[in-house]
Order: structure tokens, then sequence, then C-alpha cells
């Protein structure tokens, strides 16, 4: 039985219908940051190099308010990766990250894609995160990712970034949601890996027909 590896490396040219989306590579989830996602720096020069392929890159910046109903210090008694059920749903607690303003939710200085063309910030309301680039946590909110990209003719996406079982996962089963071909370029990306997240998060993209494809696959 064939599996992905039947994409032979180098066969998927980006063209002017596809688009890069580079999820979250923000200095929290960096080494040294509070939710250092395991070897998170090392996606950058991936994504470095396949960028140059695409004419169409979106960023996004995971973007809290210093009180965010996502962190565990503003729930009392709870600790970080412990979960809540809020309005919307479960929601896991994290360490503070990514506060508006701070060098936590910049985005690494090592990202070298100069074409990028819009940057999408998310979860910047108190009371509601969003783990993806598309719509809030709350399943209805829209960030206006997928009318923009409508906009400008994207038909496919291709996704890299941090972290794969969150911020990822969930941004590419919204744009299987709003119809986009979706392919998450799985050594551009690192997990957290929190309660089996990994592995769930790949089951439930693979379940939406998101492609799991490799660096190497794309012809830059
Ligand atoms: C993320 C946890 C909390 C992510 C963001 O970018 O995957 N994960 N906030
Ligand atoms: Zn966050």
């Amino acid at each position: 039985m064939l599996d992905r590896t039947q994409i032979p490396a180098g066969s998927i040219k980006p063209d002017a219908d596809s688009a890069l989306l580079v999820i979250d590579v923000q200095n929290s989830f960096l080494p040294g940051g509070s939710l250092a996602v395991k070897d998170g720096d090392r996606v950058v020069p991936v994504i470095n190099r396949i960028a140059r392929g695409f004419a169409n890159v979106v960023l996004t910046q995971d973007w809290h308010t210093a009180d965010h109903v996502s962190f565990a210090a503003s729930h009392d008694g709870k600790k970080p990766f412990e979960t809540v059920d809020l309005e919307y749903g479960k929601q896991v607690l994290w360490p503070d990250h990514c506060v508006q303003g701070t060098e936590g939710a910049d985005l690494s200085k090592e990202l070298a894609i100069p074409q990028a063309a819009l940057i999408i910030r998310k979860g910047f309301r108190k009371e509601i995160d969003s783990y993806s680039a598309f719509t809030e946590a709350d399943g209805k909110t829209t960030t206006g990712l997928a009318a923009y990209l409508k906009a400008r003719e994207v038909k496919r996406l291709f996704l890299a970034g941090l972290a794969t079982d969150f911020c990822v996962a969930w941004s590419a089963l919204d744009a299987r949601k709003a119809g986009f071909e979706t392919c998450v370029i799985e050594d551009a990306c690192r997990g957290i890996d929190t309660q089996g997240s990994l592995a769930t998060a790949w089951a439930d993209m693979t379940k939406a027909g998101v492609k799991r494809i490799q660096s190497g696959d794309i012809v830059v």
C-alpha cells in the first residue's frame, strides 16, 4: 500500500492559486519562550526555504491580552496544561504567552519572508481563544482570512509553523471547511503533544482530507 511517499519528492509546484500560511512562529513558542515547543526553532530554515516558492504568503500571530482566558493564571487553582469548560467548550490552559506588544509575541527575527502580504492576529479578545487563523474558538467569529484568500483567488493552502497539534491543525481543519485544498508540511511544523494531542490532530486532519506532505515535496 502506498502512503504519502507516493508524492514524489519535488513534485508540488506552488502556483498563483497557492498560498503559504505560516502559523505563529513567535518567540513565546521558540526555545527560551514561555510556551516553548520542542525544536520549534528548527522550522524556521525550512519555512524560509520553501517560502521562496510562494508569491502569496500570510503570517499569523497569536496575540493575547495579559489576562487572557486561555492562561492558567487567569483561573484560580489551575495549572498550565489542565483544562476548563468555558461557554464555547473545553479550553486547555497555557502558561502566559504571546501577550500583545511583548517580545514573546514578536515573530521570530530569523523569519526571512519579505513578500509576506498579510499578518493575521488572533486570540486578541480576553474572553475567547483562537487557535485557528480562520475562526475563533466560538466556532463562528471569523478573522476574515477565508474571504481574503478567496478574494485573491487562492485555492490551495500550504501550512507550516507552530504548533502542529493546535494552531496548525485547527487552521488546517477550518481551511478544509472553507473549501481550500489543504496541505500541512510536516517537517515545517513542530507539535506540543499534550495528552495525545499530536496523534489526535493528525487523525482529525487526515479524516478531513488534509494532505500530509514534506518540504522536500515542494519545488522552490
Ligand atoms: C498555540 C497553544 C496556545 C499555537 C497558541 O500556536 O499552537 N498553542 N496558543
Ligand atoms: Zn495562544
